[in-house]
């Protein structure tokens, strides 16, 4: 198949779907959308596993064109944000431009035809003007580079790659991580294993989750206050800007913040001995805060058994920690994160003179406002480098990188390409306020590549982000 277009989106989550209806609403229909999973939603499909959902609350979680609107939840499950999801590609009507099963092995720019041609991995071609990708950071899972891993003759898989047919009922589960993904998780495995084991390498630090849902007297007021849902959306949101965003840089939330996850960590863990295992030795905001109200309280139940040795390999039929303890396991559970900082990866971009982006990234990848890539013209990202956010929302950004997007499209037709010297004080601002974060020093994380480059998150105000994009792209961007 051989298929002509103005604009080819890849990927229909969050991102995807912002970028095809904004094209929808300001009347443009020539776009396809190409999904490698069987449906749109994203991570929100993908990630299945019990106790699954966000801990930003969803009337900020929602796009500010379809604003989500419920007197009931404050934060819903994964399956109301994937019903939300699915809503937007109704309503919008998006799904006649969405091919699914297309993932794409490649995009390459053809300079004297100012076109890019798009490959999917079954062979499928797609040739247009411009190229938005919006794959996000947090799709691919990361397996541990676990000696034995292979050998485990049980159950094995990874949270974003949950089986809901395994039934764990009176089954010895291993958990290897602590992350956001294990916090929710460990709560609904516990309930139902007959032991779990979890294997800890760098304790979180983690603040408490109010309940997901409203209490009668804030219902009663959603239900009768026109126009209330909306403050309440813009006070969360400057809320988390104002007091979450000084966390990152030591300001003058960051010891509140400290303190806070310190009273949340006392109150659900009575034993000192434990508390003293759960307590990070780095600073709070240097890796992404768990936000969750159950996970400490299902670590002390006696069915749960906090594993802080080492891993030293997996076997047969458990995992062996330093010392040579060996606990038997019937089911092994991944919670071990995704690959962050590979971005597009294992997709090939060719721009201009034939630059491959990935050898452009090989110190880490780099974009102006996260959207832009020079020598790639025509070829933006949604949810691109240091644009992801642990103190806000990430829909907020994503909006911004739309609304970005979509002033350049303005300046077509013709190859529209960051400049050397924007992308240039664009990094040189972006290394000085990534220096004032806590993220350089002190922990590993997702954040950041091997070698220790902060590549995933965005670091400073949201607010600053939006008084970025809302630039005209004329003065950073050069069109031939
Ligand atoms: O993954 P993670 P996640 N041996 O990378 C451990 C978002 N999210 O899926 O800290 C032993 O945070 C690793 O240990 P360490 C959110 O942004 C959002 O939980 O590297 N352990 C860590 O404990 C989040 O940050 C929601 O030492 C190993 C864990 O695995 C992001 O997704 C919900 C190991 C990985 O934690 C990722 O969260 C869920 C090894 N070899 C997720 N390798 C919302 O509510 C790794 N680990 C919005």
């Amino acid at each position: 198949m051989d298929i002509s277009t103005k604009v080819v989106i890849i990927g229909a989550g969050f991102g995807g779907l912002c970028m095809a209806a904004a094209l929808k609403r300001t009347g443009h229909d020539d776009f396809v959308v190409l999904e490698k999973g069987h449906d749109v939603g994203g991570i929100w499909r993908d990630n299945i596993y019990p106790g699954c959902g966000c801990d930003v609350p969803s009337h900020l979680y929602s796009f500010s064109f379809e604003k989500y609107r419920s007197a009931r939840s404050r934060y819903p499950a994964q399956p109301e944000i994937l019903n939300y999801l699915t809503g937007v590609a109704d309503k919008y009507r998006l799904r006649q431009h969405l091919r699914t099963g297309a993932e794409v092995a490649s995009a390459e720019y053809d300079q004297t035809a100012r076109r890019w041609t798009v490959r999917t991995e079954a062979g499928d071609t797609f040739t247009a003007d411009v190229v938005v990708c919006a794959v996000g950071q947090l799709h691919r899972p990361k397996l541990p580079d676990i000696t034995g891993r292979a050998d485990f003759t049980g159950a094995a898989f990874h949270t974003a790659r949950w089986n809901p047919d395994q039934d764990l009922t009176g089954r010895d589960v291993a958990l290897i991580g602590t992350g956001s993904s294990a916090a929710q998780l460990l709560p609904h495995v516990a309930r139902q294993a007959r032991r779990v084991r979890v294997y800890q390498r760098t304790p979180n630090w983690v603040l408490p989750k109010p309940r997901p849902e409203f209490g009668p007297l804030t219902r009663a007021v959603f239900r009768r206050t026109p126009g209330i849902q909306s403050a309440y959306r813009a006070l969360v949101y400057l809320a988390a800007d104002l007091a979450l965003t000084p966390v990152i840089t030591k300001g003058w939330s960051f010891l509140p913040a400290k303190w806070a996850a310190r009273w949340h960590l006392r109150r659900q863990v009575p034993d000192p001995a434990l508390r003293a295992r759960l307590t990070p030795d780095y600073p709070i905001g240097c890796k992404r805060i768990v936000v969750d109200s159950d996970f400490y309280p299902a670590v002390t139940r006696e069915n749960v058994e906090l594993v802080t040795d080492p891993i030293s390999r997996i076997t047969r039929d458990g995992i062996e920690v330093a010392g040579g303890r060996h606990d038997r396991a019937d089911v092994i559970v991944y919670a071990t994160g995704f690959r962050t900082t590979e971005f597009l990866a294992p997709m090939t971009v060719r721009g201009r003179d034939g630059a491959v982006l990935q050898d452009s990234w090989q110190a880490g990848a780099e974009a102006y406002l996260g959207i832009a890539v020079e020598g790639f013209p025509n070829f933006f990202l949604v949810h691109g480098p240091n644009t992801i956010l642990g103190h806000n929302s990430n829909i907020f950004m994503i909006e911004c990188q739309v609304h970005f997007i979509m002033n350049c499209l303005r300046l077509l037709p013709g190859a529209v390409e960051v400049r050397a010297e924007a992308m240039r004080d664009y990094r040189d601002w972006l290394d000085t306020a990534i220096g004032r974060t806590v993220w350089p020093a002190g922990c590993l994380s997702w954040y950041k590549t091997e070698s220790g480059r902060v590549t995933n998150p965005w670091p400073a105000s949201t607010l600053h982000y939006r008084k970025l994009v809302r630039r005209d792209p004329a003065a950073a961007f050069s069109v031939t």
